[in-house]
């Protein structure tokens, strides 16, 4: 029997304000993957704009849905994973890890908890440590750079580095355990934005660029996340899909600032969709 990619998207579902899911699964799908869905919690609004935001937490929901699959004997290609409803689903996501990865799983943690310099306001400083647990079991991880301070234990550095601090601190991550890591949120010049990537098997970092385009776009961390796995699923090498993810997060940043559309909302990731499928090699014409 021929087989389409799957893939296990374990993130949240803000109901209004692109980010998540509701990010994840199209352009996953979009790509050419079968997308399941396991929502860590549904929120009325994302918690980065609106106020008064409802959140039902799905803790309790994880288990069954997992032993569920499990029974079935349902298999992925890939496990990946960003906001978290509570910290008791760090262990719960880890077992799923330990049920459904095999040696040909790709398993991705996006850290998500916090974004310049600060956590996010449901979060504690213990959901840090408990990350950093998660990441140990992945084979790929994407904090951006105050994620990699939280994970790290270490002072937030703000917007002045050197190259040298951020390999040092892609070869941190990766002693937390996962092979592969990729830094977003890198700038060496101020009109280039981009991601650092670290491969610990073969001592490889790579950087990615594209005109940066000032102010705060919500979801882009997800837009990244996803375009990234599409591309790695689709076999591009991680300093290739790392620029694939890069210039695709950039046009969707692009489209939204040239529309004037109000940033809580997220970027409009839609209409840079069929460019990220041709960069990906799958129009056929
Ligand atoms: O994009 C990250 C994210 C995901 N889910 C929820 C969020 C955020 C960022 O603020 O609030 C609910």
């Amino acid at each position: 029997m021929n087989k389409q990619k799957r893939i296990a998207a374990i993130h949240d579902i803000s109901c209004v304000g692109r980010c998540s899911l509701t990010v994840a699964l199209p352009i996953l799908s979009a790509a050419g993957f079968d997308t399941s869905v396991l929502p860590t919690a549904i929120l009325s609004t994302h918690t980065g704009g609106f106020e008064g935001f409802t959140y039902r937490d799905l803790t309790e929901d994880i288990k069954p849905i997992s032993d569920h699959w499990q029974s079935l004997n349902i298999q992925f290609d890939a496990l990946y994973s960003g906001f978290l409803g509570s910290f008791e689903q760090i262990d719960l996501v880890a077992d799923l890890f330990d049920t459904f990865r095999t040696d040909n799983t790709l398993v991705m943690v996006d850290p998500v908890m916090a974004d310049n310099g600060v956590l996010y306001s449901i979060y504690s400083p213990e959901m840090a440590k408990g990350m950093a647990k998660l990441c140990a079991k992945a084979d790929i991880i994407v904090p951006n750079l105050t994620e990699a301070a939280f994970l790290l234990d270490e002072e937030y550095i703000g917007e002045n580095y050197s190259q040298e601090y951020i390999e040092t601190t892609l070869k941190k991550l990766a002693a937390l355990g996962a092979k592969k890591v990729v830094l977003s949120g890198v700038s060496f010049e101020g009109d280039k934005l981009g991601a650092a990537s670290y491969d610990s098997e073969t001592g490889n970092f790579s950087y990615a660029f594209n005109d940066k385009i000032e102010g705060y776009f919500h979801g882009t961390g997800d837009v990244f996340g996803s375009a990234l796995l599409s591309a790695l699923l689709n076999n591009f090498t991680l300093a290739e899909a790392t620029q694939i993810a890069v210039d695709y997060t950039q046009m969707c940043i692009s489209l939204t600032q040239k529309a004037e559309l109000e940033k809580r909302y997220g970027v409009c990731f839609e209409r840079a969709i069929p460019d990220l499928i041709k960069r990906l090699g799958l129009f056929s014409e």
